[in-house]
């Protein structure tokens, strides 16, 4: 079992008092901003803010100055703090009030934090253990009318484990059916060298499961697969989950009001589940796109994508090439490169990367016991990173149409990223003109996906490595073909191209009251209101659906904690009505897709000179939110059922299974 946290400990005080002598220095080895924080939450004395706010330049710890002395006094100050706690035994505060907890949040990242955001944050870090994101009956069911209920969620990684989390916190029937053998969607799939979170994970894990003893900041695939196993085992879920089993349709019955979800096993075999609603939890990036280059079925040797990486294949002082210098391609490539004999990458247009230093450190054990010991200390550091990594940089993404330079950046501090981002490379790249050339892409900052220098600038300087710009014009037998018809040998072809993001739900057949989702979505069109449900797929629900991607940062576990509050008060809606089915009305559902449009009309993606995977054919953006994390939870935050047909339950409908 995970440790109770801090805060739920009632002698926290006179155990950190214990330390003795060791307390002080203990202190000092952890960060300055959540110390800051945690004193000024517990002493409402803003004094020590005041000092420290000229210090703090941003909200990564390494923007804050080195200032020892200041540091020691906050240290002794919080020691005398914690002891007179223990002596009164006064409990911990509740959550600061209003006016104080924007000056802090404030001094502790260097900028204005929107008020908007105070409610995320308060819940966020659910300081008066109120647990805002569960949701509670209104009236309780009876057991009949429970028992008699049956929800299938399609995917067990992420979010289809917090809606599980939910669901039975809530004494609703479900069955999770994964495709997979394990539990971890995304995480089980992808296990290619390097393949780590490029989110900080004490951000990017769930709200109601923290983790005080993270091994790193960007926890490796490992770490990550393991935390989620774990959250897993302790959430109790085991006996609603079936592995190996895949959900081929999804039919609504109007006349039960019922789905019926055709599965198959393993073998081969199907069977049916009719259940009063469907949450689909299947991802946005677990369908690679094969690409269909001229001559690929004539290569000899191995070609695998990175999220099926063949681990049989021996890539050592064999010649690689490497397709794709996307988020996969820039982790794994750098990792390719120290076992290969040559690797050749083939770079159809550049990306982005930032860098940062928390990237590959390690977390101390003296961190990790603050993060485990002092009350308030991993809360605030949540905090820090909620604004770090999401909501400070949605603003340089807006498009300034009076900005002169719009075809490299879009605004002057969008600029400002460029050049910090330019002068990493050039310092990265020892003055290589012909690569520095090759890798600056023309198109602004965020354009594409930001992504995390990973030594991928120090690999393409290895005397092995070759960065071959454009895209593949055919395979032959023993290699890759590029634009100017040269020919690269290779061993092995890695396929770091990407997934098909622009069709969720596919191969699924899902059928509403009035055909097919693909009818109505098209081939590349999905549309979902508030990203999550569609106009004639009653009981419908989907998490990390269209919209909702956070292209700009955040992390994708915020967003689908937003979703399955949705979706959880939507099931009450229904259930404390007797049954029934919620229908999102069309009205709300198009002005939600007129609001995202404009929106998007503004930002970086609809750029004219960016090629990504967020827009469609036709040029709409489709898988991203606009909306900073702070607006899309308070979009999500109350479902509203004035914005959907509801119809009772017909007398006879069942839910159950069928051979
Ligand atoms: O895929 P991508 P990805 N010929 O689509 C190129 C998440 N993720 O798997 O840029 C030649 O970004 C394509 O070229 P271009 C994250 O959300 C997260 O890398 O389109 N090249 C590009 O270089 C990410 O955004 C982590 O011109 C072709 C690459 O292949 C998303 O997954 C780690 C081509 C595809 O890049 C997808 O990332 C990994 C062709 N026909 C992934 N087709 C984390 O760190 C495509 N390309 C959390």
């Amino acid at each position: 079992m995970s440790p109770l946290p801090p805060e739920h400990r009632e002698s926290v005080f006179s155990d950190l008092l214990s330390e003795a002598g060791h307390l002080e220095d203990r202190l000092m080895a952890l960060d300055d901003v959540p110390l800051l924080l945690v004193y000024t939450h517990l002493t409402e004395d803003e004094s020590f803010l005041r000092e420290y706010a000229p210090h703090i330049k941003g909200a990564w710890a390494f923007e804050v100055e080195d200032v020892p002395e200041l540091k020691r006094r906050l240290c002794k100050a919080l020691v005398a703090t914690f002891r007179d706690y223990a002596d009164s035994g006064r409990p911990l505060p509740p959550a600061p009030a209003p006016d104080l907890l924007q000056r802090m949040c404030d001094a502790s990242v260097g900028t204005k934090v929107p008020s908007e955001y105070m409610p995320m944050v308060l819940e966020e870090l659910n300081f008066d253990r109120t647990d805002a994101k569960t949701v509670k009956w209104r009236q309780q069911p009876s057991p009949e009318v429970l028992e008699n209920f049956m929800v299938v969620v399609i995917g067990a990684g992420y979010s289809g484990l917090a809606m599980a989390a939910k669901l039975k916190d809530a004494g609703i029937p479900f069955t999770v059916i994964e495709k997979n053998p394990d539990v971890g969607g995304t995480w089980f799939e992808n296990t290619y060298p390097g393949v780590a979170v490029d989110t900080p994970n004490h951000f990017y894990s769930y709200s109601f499961r923290v983790k005080p003893d993270w091994e790193h900041y960007f926890a490796t695939g490992d770490e990550i697969i393991d935390y989620i196993r774990t959250c897993y085992h302790e959430m109790g879920v085991a006996d609603h989950m079936r592995f190996e089993e895949e959900v081929v349709s999804a039919v609504w019955d109007n006349d039960s009001a019922l789905w019926h979800v055709t599965v198959r096993r393993k073998d081969g075999s199907q069977y049916r589940i009719d259940a009063n609603a469907v949450v689909s939890a299947t991802g946005l990036l677990n369908r690679p796109a094969i690409p269909d280059f001229p001559g690929m079925e004539t290569f000899k040797g191995p070609i695998f994508h990175s999220a099926r990486w063949d681990h049989s294949v021996d890539l050592a002082g064999k010649t690689v090439v490497q397709v794709g210098t996307g988020a996969s391609g820039m982790q794994l490539g750098p990792k390719v490169a120290e076992v290969a004999g040559k690797l050749t990458i083939f770079q159809r247009s550049p990306h982005w990367a930032r860098y940062n230093p928390l990237l590959y450190a390690q977390v101390s054990d003296a961190v990790k016991w603050g993060l485990a010991n002092v009350p308030y200390y991993n809360k605030w550091y949540r905090f820090q990173l909620l604004w770090a990594t999401s909501d400070l940089v949605l603003p340089t993404l807006k498009k300034d149409p009076d900005w002169p330079e719009h075809e490299t950046s879009l605004n002057a501090a969008n600029k400002a990223i460029r050049e910090q981002l330019v002068e990493h490379i050039r310092k990265q790249l020892n003055g290589d003109e012909e690569l520095i050339a090759k890798v600056i892409p023309k198109f602004p900052p965020y354009g594409k996906r930001m992504l995390r220098d990973s030594n991928w600038y120090s690999a393409l300087t290895r005397d092995n490595v070759e960065l071959v710009a454009g895209t593949v014009e055919r395979i032959t037998e023993s290699g890759v073909v590029d634009r100017d018809g040269v020919e690269h040998p290779a061993d092995v072809i890695i396929l770091a191209t990407g997934f098909k993001a622009q069709a969720p739900l596919f191969p699924m057949e899902v059928i509403g009251t009035n055909g097919s989702i693909r009818d109505h979505w098209g081939e590349d069109n999905p549309r979902a209101h508030l990203g999550i449900t569609v106009p004639e797929f009653p009981n419908f629900f989907i998490l990390y659906g269209p919209g909702t991607n956070g292209g700009h940062g955040g992390s994708a576990v915020y967003n689908s904690e937003c979703q399955v509050r949705y979706t959880m008060q939507a099931l009450r809606e229904i259930i404390e009505r007797g049954g029934g089915a919620v229908d999102v009305r069309k009205e709300p559902f198009e002005a939600y897709q007129k609001l995202v449009d404009d929106e998007h009309a503004r930002l970086v993606w609809t750029h004219p000179g960016v090629n990504n995977w967020y827009r469609n054919k036709a040029g709409r953006v489709v898988t991203n939110s606009p909306w900073p994390l702070s607006k899309y939870r308070n979009l999500t935050a109350e479902f509203d059922p004035s914005e959907y047909d509801i119809t009772p339950a017909p007398s006879s409908a069942e839910a159950g299974e069928t051979a």
